[in-house]
């Protein structure tokens, strides 16, 4: 023990100096005119050492191993802050507090001052931000491939209970995890023409000669795993111009002019578009995913031949997941760059291609759904417009030659689409041109089998699989919330952090220790009370711990039923002022999420939400019973402080539309009971926690489906329910907004007229369902101990599962050493 005491001495003394060295001449300054970000950029540095030397050791066992490699496309990975997770993985985390603690400087301030990288909209970006770490820890040899945006998701400020976008600017002090690589830099075309050259024999050659040139250049992030078993790369793109200024125009006196080129190339890789869950379908969306899809697959195929591979070996060496269809014009892309470039013959290169390719989807709304018009593609791709075209008669032909002549067949899976003025449809060439197409919960996976890709399904029925998600125990558990984490430690034991999958199991049995549950509850009330620290700082609003924390956090989206879950504010609201003989449980309603910019329907229900929270929270009658915050600028590290500190939460989508949700995991990984339709990922939740230790409510996906073939007017339902008609009355009346009375009158009659999504339908089930949750609060022997089977039956959600199951079943590759 003495020893180990020393060495822990050591390194502490040993990692402090490295600090004032980056300190001094990294960052030029001393300790006593260093500033808290002074402080945290020489930290993140002397980290940054410690991963680079892993990373070394990671890459040269890649190539000696000659390991099959993954790369993970997406247009989106939303990080968040990176000294904990990296020095946590790195186990470095008590060295450097220790260290600073030493230096007389508060680790928790210089953490705060990371900026979130927030290159992502929601859960998609954060699916892949969580799978890149699991790559890392289970050992398998990674690359994610995206776009070094310039400007994040926006921050959001709310001004007077409406959401405003403000610029988000996370590399204004610059970013020091990253390593910028202008030595790795990639050509990227748009537009031009398509030579046909005489080629070998009968077969003619193309040539794409596009008329506009950018230049990729390559960001490398080191991103490691747990206990460093393994540091992979993140490699985001920067667009630049090929030329910084045309000389020529500016001596002219053209000083515009002479820049326009550079900022046109240069807003490629500007700005996140902030749409989720719908389509973007604008140029510059297309030009993005063009720019990162080709300046990967260039610098994959190089690696690939680098290693004295054959272009033939490519599947056997590299497996390529695609994000969603955002890029799924890499089906087009690698088949030019096989053909025209590597002179592949082409059904040897479609060969290669499919076998290369899989693909995720995430979302089977028909507004998310990418196509795009054949008149722009043809314009600013026109080669892979053409290899579109091939792609999609050669998969005809082969149809026909196996007798299927069905119309509607071939229509529905054609690449192109001819009723809405043609346009190619992004998620049919994403299927084509991958070998395995997955869906993200068992229950959408299902769906997607009956409805997007029904009939690709029937052509092809061994490729749709489902990999359920899972999110990262290592950020959303041990960082997030230490506390909770040295508790189950105590219980379980220290394997607990190397094997939570199984270990989290040995802890059922303290669901039934009365010692325990208290434990368990005093360390809630802590986190509890540090959310309301931060909501007290920041909004100026006292919350009362002892209050259920009832929280829904996620983007604001009708489908998502925000609106039911105010809906039931409102109606309780009014329940509790009306009968307030009645024992009822006290609550804190919270809310936290971004809005599309464009999406009025979102932006509005944020104003209805802030406007209820300010009448709410000033009626003295409630007696403090009730409170509602919508906190605002929801992103990474907030979730990190919410989440720890829920007792309740709401994953109430309309059932069949939420294709996982992966905060619902989040939350019961850390205790929370979850009130929620059994959608996405909920249902396998409620296989593995227990239906008992969940409020489960509302119709099922088949209900919904048979429910909306009627009409959906909701005067029926209404008419049934007297506390809903009275919820909805006040809303639309103005008692919330008596400033504008009108203000939810559109909102409400909406609602009546078309409830798309069914949620006057589902109310009576929910309000029934959070009276039982009242009830199970009341008594906390059973609340507890329902909690804590939460947490111990939450390990099968661990993105290390998931991503095992990708690696076995679809990429077919092992760690590193197995
Ligand atoms: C699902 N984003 C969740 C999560 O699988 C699921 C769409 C278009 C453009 C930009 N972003 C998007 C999504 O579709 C998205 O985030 N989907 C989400 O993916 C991970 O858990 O249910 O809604």
């Amino acid at each position: 023990m003495a020893e180990e005491a020393a060495k822990a001495t050591d390194h502490v003394e040993t990692f402090k100096q490295l600090i004032l060295a980056k300190l001094r001449y990294a960052v030029g300054k001393d300790p006593g005119n260093a500033f808290d970000h002074d402080w945290f950029e020489a930290v993140a540095l002397a980290a940054r050492d410690h991963l680079v030397d892993h990373w070394e050791d990671a890459s040269l066992q890649v190539d000696r191993q000659d390991q099959k490699r993954v790369y993970y496309l997406s247009l989106e990975f939303l990080i968040g802050r990176l000294l904990v997770d990296n020095l946590s993985n790195l186990g470095l985390l008590d060295t450097a507090r220790e260290a600073l603690s030493q230096l007389g400087v508060d680790f928790e301030q210089i953490r705060d001052m990371e900026p979130d990288a927030a290159l992502g909209n929601g859960g998609l970006g954060r699916l892949a931000a969580c799978f890149m770490e699991s790559m890392a820890s289970l050992n398998i040899a990674a690359h994610g491939y995206g776009i070094r945006y310039e400007h994040g998701l926006f921050r959001q400020v709310v001004v007077d209970g409406w959401q405003q976008e403000h610029t988000e600017t996370w590399l204004d002090f610059g970013n020091p995890w990253e390593f910028e690589r202008p030595e790795v830099s990639y050509r990227i075309g748009f537009g031009g023409s398509v030579a046909n050259l005489a080629g070998s024999g009968e077969v003619p050659r193309h040539e794409w000669l596009p008329n506009e040139q950018i230049r990729a250049i390559a960001y490398d992030t080191p991103v490691v795993g747990w206990r460093h078993s393994s540091v992979n790369t993140l490699r985001l793109w920067r667009a630049r111009a090929e030329e910084d200024l045309k000389l020529e125009r500016f001596n002219a006196g053209d000083h515009f002019g002479a820049v326009a080129d550079v900022v046109k190339a240069e807003s490629i890789s500007r700005v996140l578009y902030p749409a989720d869950s719908t389509e973007a379908g604008q140029e510059l969306r297309l030009r993005q995913e063009f720019f990162f899809v080709s300046a990967s697959l260039q610098d994959l195929i190089a690696r690939h031949l680098e290693l004295n591979l054959d272009i033939h070996s490519l599947p056997d060496r590299v497996a390529i997941q695609l994000n969603d269809t955002h890029p799924a014009i890499a089906v087009a892309e690698l088949m030019r760059l096989l053909v025209d470039v590597y002179r592949l013959e082409w059904f040897e290169a479609w060969k290669l291609t499919v076998a290369t390719l899989s693909y995720t989807n995430h979302t089977l709304l028909p507004e998310a759904l990418e196509s795009w018009p054949v008149s722009l593609m043809e314009r600013l791709l026109p080669r892979h417009m053409q290899i579109i075209y091939l792609i999609n008669a050669y998969h005809i032909d082969s149809l026909r030659a196996k007798e299927i002549h069905d119309f509607e067949l071939l229509r529905s899976i054609s690449l192109i689409d001819e009723d809405n003025g043609r346009r190619v449809r992004m998620g049919n060439l994403a299927f084509l041109g991958s070998h395995s197409i997955n869906g993200v919960s068992s229950l959408h996976t299902n769906l997607m089998r009956k409805s997007v890709f029904s009939d690709f399904h029937r052509l092809y029925p061994e490729r749709i699989n489902n990999k359920t998600n899972g999110v990262t125990f290592r950020r959303w558990l041990y960082q997030s919330n230490p506390q909770l984490t040295e508790l189950l430690v105590g219980a379980v034991g220290d394997e607990l952090l190397d094997n939570p999958e199984a270990t989290l199991r040995k802890l059922e049995p303290f669901a039934a220790k009365a010692s325990f549950r208290k434990q368990f509850a005093a360390q809630r009330q802590h986190a509890k009370r540090e959310l309301a620290e931060l909501v007290r700082e920041r909004m100026g609003i006292s919350l009362d711990t002892q209050a259920i924390f009832d929280v829904q956090v996620k983007r604001i989206h009708e489908y998502k039923r925000q609106l039911l879950n105010l809906l039931h504010t409102v109606a309780l609201y009014q329940a509790m002022r009306n009968d307030p003989a009645t024992d009822w449980a006290p609550r804190v309603k919270i809310f936290a999420g971004k809005a599309a910019a464009s999406y009025h329907q979102a932006k509005l229900i944020i104003k209805l939400a802030n406007d209820i929270s300010r009448t709410i929270n000033v009626d003295p009658t409630l007696r403090g019973l009730l409170k509602v915050v919508f906190i605002p600028n929801y992103n990474v590290s907030l979730a990190e402080v919410i989440i720890p500190a829920a007792d309740l939460s709401e994953q109430i989508s309309t059932a069949g539309l939420e294709a996982s949700g992966t905060s619902n995991m989040k939350f019961a990984l850390n205790g929370a009971l979850t009130i929620g339709t059994l959608d996405g990922a909920n249902v396998e939740m409620s296989e593995q926690i227990g239906r008992e230790n969940m409020f489960i409510f509302g119709m099922t996906a088949q209900q919904v489906a048979a429910r909306s073939r009627r009409d959906l007017n909701m005067s029926a339902e209404v008419a049934a329910s007297e506390r809903l008609a009275g919820a909805l009355e006040a809303i639309r009346s103005g008692v919330f907004s008596p400033d504008d009375p009108g203000r939810y009158v559109g909102l409400i009659d909406g609602l009546l007229a078309h409830d798309r999504f069914l949620v006057c339908a589902d109310f009576q089930a929910y309000w029934d369902a959070q009276r039982k949750v009242d009830m199970l609060w009341r008594t906390p022997d059973r609340w507890w101990q329902a909690a804590v089977l939460n947490t111990a039956r939450t390990g099968w959600f661990s993105s290390d599962r998931t991503i095992r199951e990708y690696a076995k079943d679809i990429w077919k590759v092992g760690g590193i050493g197995d």
